[in-house]
């Protein structure tokens, strides 16, 4: 058997989905941007995508939503925009995010401090999440953006985006999040939030890798990232990736309809896997269930490297992570967990396990055979490494715990 728990990092791409892009790459090839039939031919499958895209979301028609290549290249364009409008073009000087934002965030906002521009990395609370109030602390009238994510791609973890949605309205300040993790997994309803900037990426919902979109309240202004040609009402150049935005279309819809019964089955799937590793002593898993997307968990097993975990359920064909994806090659503490407040020792030991609607009943009874072997094998390796070599100050395997990480 093999089992794929890492739809945190990316997801299959649902055959559905597959199916319908299949014509755009060698019958309807046309660029949109042509006035001939051959490009003329692929607007009523634009239409439909930007349709499904918009219904999924809730957004209203006075809104934009631009297709870009990644949300990558979506929270690079809102930061680096605002700055360029707001910042080197108006009066502001400051920006706040959080400490436990995904890369595309954190060293964009680490470049604009090159450029002279203050930002604010807010803390995190026990549970892995910024309070509303603190976010309003901060925020002054140099302020001119707030970028804070929707839900957190390593803990799963959601975040009070309405809360602060309504601070940042009332402060008359700029909202972005970046809602790559909660897109397709949770409901994101933009007439209900208040947000002026939204990012996503279709491989995250069962769509292709290589398509996202970046929502734009109101068709507000932001200079583009990209300029070139006339695509997309001049807000991001470049020709128009047909099948993709076709496949963006189609994978939301899917990930959205009957939304609620499919993230029951997932949460069912997930809470059952969850419950049985924490039978194992010592584990401990971050943020209440209540508060995260239905599909993940993020597990620490105490005595046992997270790198060791992940080889041996390589080796069991079982993929997993010890966190963001784009931060996998070095051997660093997680930072997440760090953040929350997990000493040293213990933000090693973090494993992300992140399910999708394809997760079976039998990939999980599997998993939770192969991970307590994973745990037992590993355990009795650290201990009778350390009858050989005693820890400094302690037992060997001993570590601080904050009692808030146990559930
Ligand atoms: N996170 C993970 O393993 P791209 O690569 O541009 O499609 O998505 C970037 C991105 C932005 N924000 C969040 C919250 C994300 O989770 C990701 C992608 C993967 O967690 C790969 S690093």
């Amino acid at each position: 058997m093999q089992v794929y728990l890492d739809n945190n990092a990316t997801t299959m791409c649902d055959p559905q989905v597959v199916e319908a892009m299949q014509p755009f790459f060698s019958e309807l090839y046309g660029n949109p941007s042509s006035l001939h039939k051959f490009g003329t031919a692929t607007h009523p499958y634009l239409k439909k995508a930007i349709d499904q895209v918009y219904t999924a979301l809730n957004a209203s028609d006075d809104d934009d939503i631009i297709f870009t290549s990644c949300a990558t290249e979506s929270n690079n364009w809102v930061l680096k925009s605002v700055f360029n409008d707001l910042i080197v073009g108006g009066d502001k000087d400051h920006i706040i995010t959080t400490e436990v934002e995904h890369p595309s965030v954190l060293s964009a906002c680490r470049w604009l401090e090159e450029q002279g521009v203050k930002v604010t990395y807010l803390p995190v609370n026990d549970q892995g999440i910024v309070e509303p109030h603190t976010v309003k602390s901060f925020i002054t009238d140099k302020t001119a953006l707030v970028s804070v994510m929707w839900a957190s791609n390593e803990t799963g973890m959601i975040f009070p985006i309405k809360e602060i949605g309504e601070i940042c309205k009332e402060k008359g300040v700029l909202f972005h999040s970046d809602g790559v993790q909660a897109v397709g997994k949770i409901p994101v309803d933009l007439q209900d939030v208040h947000v002026d900037f939204v990012s996503m990426s279709a491989h995250k919902f069962h769509g292709p890798k290589g398509i996202g979109a970046l929502y734009i309240k109101n068709s507000q202004p932001l200079s583009p990232l990209l300029h070139g040609g006339e695509q997309m009402g001049h807000r991001r150049s470049g020709t128009l990736n047909v099948p993709y935005i076709v496949g963006m279309g189609k994978a939301i819809e899917l990930a959205t309809t009957n939304m609620e019964e499919k993230m029951a089955s997932i949460r069912a799937k997930r809470d059952r896997l969850e419950d049985a590793l924490l039978e194992l002593s010592d584990t401990f898993v971050v943020g209440s269930r209540e508060n995260r997307t239905p599909n993940t968990i993020l597990i620490s097993i105490r005595g046992v490297e997270g790198e060791g975990m992940l080889w041996d359920l390589n080796n069991a064909m079982i993929g997993a992570s010890t966190g963001s994806a784009c931060a996998s090659e070095d051997l660093e503490a997680n930072t997440v967990m760090l953040a929350i407040g997990a000493d040293n020792e213990l933000a090693h030991t973090g494993i992300r396990l992140s399910l999708s609607r394809f997760t079976t009943d039998e990939e999980i009874d599997y998993t939770i055979e192969q991970f307590k072997k994973a745990v037992a094998r590993l355990r009795a390796i650290s201990s009778s490494f350390a009858k050989v070599q005693p820890t400094p100050g302690g037992e060997a395997g001993e570590c601080h715990i904050p009692h808030h990480m146990a559930h």
